[in-house]
Order: C-alpha cells, then structure tokens, then sequence
C-alpha cells in the first residue's frame, strides 16, 4: 500500500450523530445543530439559497451526478400554480445501501433539507417517495416528519413571519426499481403504473401533476442544510474542483468491515479498503464497483483513481452512487454478473423491445454459461445483445443492464469461456466466495 490512510479523511456530516443514541429524534438532531440552518434560510431570499448551494458545486448523488442548484434553477418563473419537491428515495441499485442507513439514523437531516429545498424553489407540497420493501424506514420518516410538524417546523404558518407552508407526504412505492427512474417515479406518485416518460420535458418544466418539479436524491437534499449553516468555502474546500463536498461511500463484500464511509468526493479506493480493514485475511482483491452494479467494473489497476466524477469517468467507469462493492478471487465474475442480469431482467419494466427482450436474453445465456453448458458463440452473442440494447433503450436501465456483461467479458474473457465447459460451482466454490 502506498497510501497512508488516517482517520483525518473521514468527513462525517450526514453521518455525524449516526452512533449517538437515538439519533433520529428530532431533540437529539436540535442538540446537535439541527435545524438552525432552517432558521438561517427563512433570513434569506429564495434565489439566494439557490444561488448558494449553485455556488457550492453540489451535485446530484443519486447517480448522475448533475449539479442540484442548476436544476433547481431551471424552473420556470412562478405563475401562481404550485410547483413541488420530490426526493427520491427509491433506493435499490444492487450494492446501493447509502440513503436508507441515512433516512433511518438521521431522517431530520432529510426533512431539514427538504424545508429548505421547497422554500428556495417556492414549493409549498413535497414529497418523498421511498422503496416500497423498507417499512420500518417508512416509519420512521412518518414518525419524524410528526414532530416537525408538531414541533411546527414544518405546517401551515411556519417560519418567523408566520407565513411559510410547507406540506411533507411520505409515500412508499411497491418496490419497482424502475420507480427509481425519475419520471417512473412521478408517474407511480401519480397512481399510474410507474414507466419512465419521454424527455424532454423535464421535471423541471412538467413534472409532477405536470407542475414544474424538482427531483433530487435524498443524499444531495440532505447535504443542503449543512451547505446553507456553513457555506459555500466549507463545503468547496472538500472534494475536487469539478467534484465538491463529501459523500457517503457504501463499502461492502469481502473487506473485513464493510460499511458507511463519509469522505470527502475524490478519496480512493485504495483509502477506503483501508478504512474497511482491507480485504478479508488471506485474501486479495479481484474487482469492484465504483457505483453498484450499473457502472463498469474495476481492477486492482484502479485503486487509485481519484473517486470523483471526471478521474472514475475517464478510467472507464461511472462515479454513481458510490456502492463500492468488493470481490475477492474467490468469485465467479460469471455468477455475480448472472445475478446482476437476473435483477436486470425481474425489473425491466417492459416498455421498450431492447431492454424487455435483450435482457431476457442475457440472462438465459449467463445461466448457461454459469452451469457450464454455454455454447462456443455465447461470448459474441452476448457481446451482441448487449450492444443492441445500450444506447437503443429508453431509459438508464437497459443500458445499465448491458454494463456488467460488457465490463465482465473485457476483463474477465477466460471465464466465460470455462463456462462453455465448467460449471462456476466448481471453479469457485460457494463456500469459498461467501461472507459469513
Ligand atoms: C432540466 C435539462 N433538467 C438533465 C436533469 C434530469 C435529471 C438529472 C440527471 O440518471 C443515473 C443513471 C443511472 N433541463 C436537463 C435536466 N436534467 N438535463 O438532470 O439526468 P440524467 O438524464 O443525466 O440522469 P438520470 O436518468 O436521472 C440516473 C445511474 O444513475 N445509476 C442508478 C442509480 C440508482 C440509484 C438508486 O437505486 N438509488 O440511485 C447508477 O449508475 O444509470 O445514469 O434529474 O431531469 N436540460
Ligand atoms: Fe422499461 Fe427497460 Fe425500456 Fe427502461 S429500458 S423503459 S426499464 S423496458
């Protein structure tokens, strides 16, 4: 390891009161500096606050990394109609476990930044659309949003003057990773069956209810209230030009303490495995991902590459979300990306041919290939399928659905190849590659 890792490099501000008892009451928030950068915001002019978190480079955390101030500026002009917020919490990118340890352990950071958020962009309504399997996160959002509405942060009449309005609706989805797609998700909020929407329009323009709507991960919505508390030269100061302010980085798989890291945008891989105990003992790294299973995987010839937008992005990967998931030798590339298609294809929507048809495809291939009884022209039709559906679908899925095939034979040929005549079972052994 070249790399000195020192705790110094941990930036906890979204995870900061994680370990202390009770930390999702909003009490415990308050005595932590909760909420005082609500009190801030409603001293501020809304085009300030959105000319601030502009200022402050923040961008989107939820995957495409787009700068959340310049979307929120891109609604048009009020015209006395309601325009809306909605966070999406539809957390479900294999290896993607960052907003609901967040929603769980802090949610006030979330309904904080959502105050804020609705009073910058003029909205009086918003919403959070959750994953429809985590209950008990669903609770306790409801729980949280209760008290600041009692505590009358939130309501009818809020703010020093008494004349902010701010509504906050938790709804729970189904359980479709397609709803994670924006304007799915605006179209299952609606209570229509959620399949993504042509572009343009945009959310920004017509969104929800066909109002102007701005849509924003939970991460990048709970990072505003510290941007607004500390400003725009705190949160610069972490993180790379072009790549600001910190994040959460999800470590799991085989290191020997998998787990949350905040950090500022711009650490490396190298550092985090560090931080997580390094790979478990006896063991060596084999690959990554940089942002769960949507994204090219990476080698060890990676581990140094800056973890920000532009060095993942020119290292032939995408930054994300941050799932770092980590394999060890121990496992079948075969296998892991067979389960990677199988989610493809369970939460294809059907909407356009590509995706519905090429990803059923592929996943009949990789399990022959898993099995051992993969035909000599598999690799090609593989490479063929999956070239036919990225760039060619509707939206992000399919093309995420071709990326593990693709990165998979690129790096790791020779095991697809055995698997025209070795099941994966016996070149890696479950017992092997599993984490107990
Ligand atoms: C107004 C314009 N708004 C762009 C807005 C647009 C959206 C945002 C980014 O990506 C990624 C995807 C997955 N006027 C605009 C405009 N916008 N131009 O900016 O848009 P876009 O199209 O670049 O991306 P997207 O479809 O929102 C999402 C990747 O994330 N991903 C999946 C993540 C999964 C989770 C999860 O489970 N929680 O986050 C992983 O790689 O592939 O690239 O708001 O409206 N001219
Ligand atoms: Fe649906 Fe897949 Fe087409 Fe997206 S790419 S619209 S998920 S079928």
């Amino acid at each position: 390891m070249t790399t000195e890792y020192t705790v110094d490099r941990l930036t906890p501000v979204l995870s900061d009161i994680w370990d202390v008892e009770n930390s999702w009451k909003l009490d415990v928030y308050r005595d932590h500096g909760g909420y005082r950068a609500w009190d801030k915001a409603l001293t501020m002019a809304p085009e300030d606050i959105v000319e601030t978190v502009k200022a402050s480079g923040l961008r989107g955390r939820g995957g495409a990394g787009f700068p959340a101030g310049l979307k929120w500026s891109f609604l048009p002009p009020p015209d006395g109609g309601p325009r809306y917020l909605v966070v999406n919490a539809d957390e479900s990118e294999p290896g993607t476990c960052k907003d609901v340890p967040l929603m769980l352990a802090n949610p006030h950071a979330l309904i904080e930044g959502v105050a804020i958020t609705s009073y910058a962009i003029g909205g009086h309504h918003a919403f959070i659309y959750l994953r429809g399997e985590v209950a008990h996160v669903y609770r306790r959002l409801l729980q949280a949003v209760r008290e600041a509405r009692e505590a009358g942060l939130i309501g009818k009449g809020v703010g020093p003057n008494g004349d902010v309005d701010l509504e906050i609706t938790v709804h729970a989805g189904a359980g479709a990773y397609i709803c994670g797609e924006e304007t799915a998700l605006l179209d299952s909020l609606e209570g229509l069956r959620g399949q993504p929407r042509l572009k343009p329009p945009f959310p920004a323009v017509a969104g929800l209810y066909a109002r102007p709507t701005v849509l924003n991960n939970v991460e990048s919505i709970a990072s505003v209230p510290a941007i607004i508390a500390n400003g725009v030269d705190w949160f610069t100061a972490m993180g790379t030009e072009k790549s600001a302010g910190h994040g959460l980085f999800s470590v799991s798989g085989h290191v020997t303490n998998p787990g949350q890291f905040e950090a500022p945008l711009g650490i490396t891989m190298r550092e985090l495995i560090e931080m997580a105990g390094g790979i478990r003992d006896g063991h060596r790294l084999k690959f990554w991902t940089p942002g769960g299973s949507s994204t090219p995987i990476l080698t060890d010839a990676e581990l140094d590459v800056p973890l920000d937008y532009e060095s993942v992005g020119a290292a032939g990967s995408m930054l994300a979300t941050r799932a770092l998931m980590v394999f060890d030798e121990t496992t079948s590339v075969v296998r892991v990306i067979a389960r990677w298609t199988d989610f493809y294809q369970h939460e294809s929507c059907g909407k356009c041919t590509p995706c519905r048809e090429g990803t059923y495809w592929m996943k009949q291939v990789m399990h022959r290939l898993e099995a051992g009884e993969g035909k000599p022209s598999d690799i090609d039709l593989l490479l063929d399928v999956s070239a036919n559906i990225a760039g060619r679908s509707f939206c992000a899925l399919g093309d995420a659905s071709a990326t593990p095939i693709q990165s998979g034979i690129k790096h790791f040929r020779s095991e697809f190849e055995a698997g025209t005549h070795t099941p994966a079972w016996e070149l890696f052994p479950y017992e092997a590659s599993a984490v107990f």
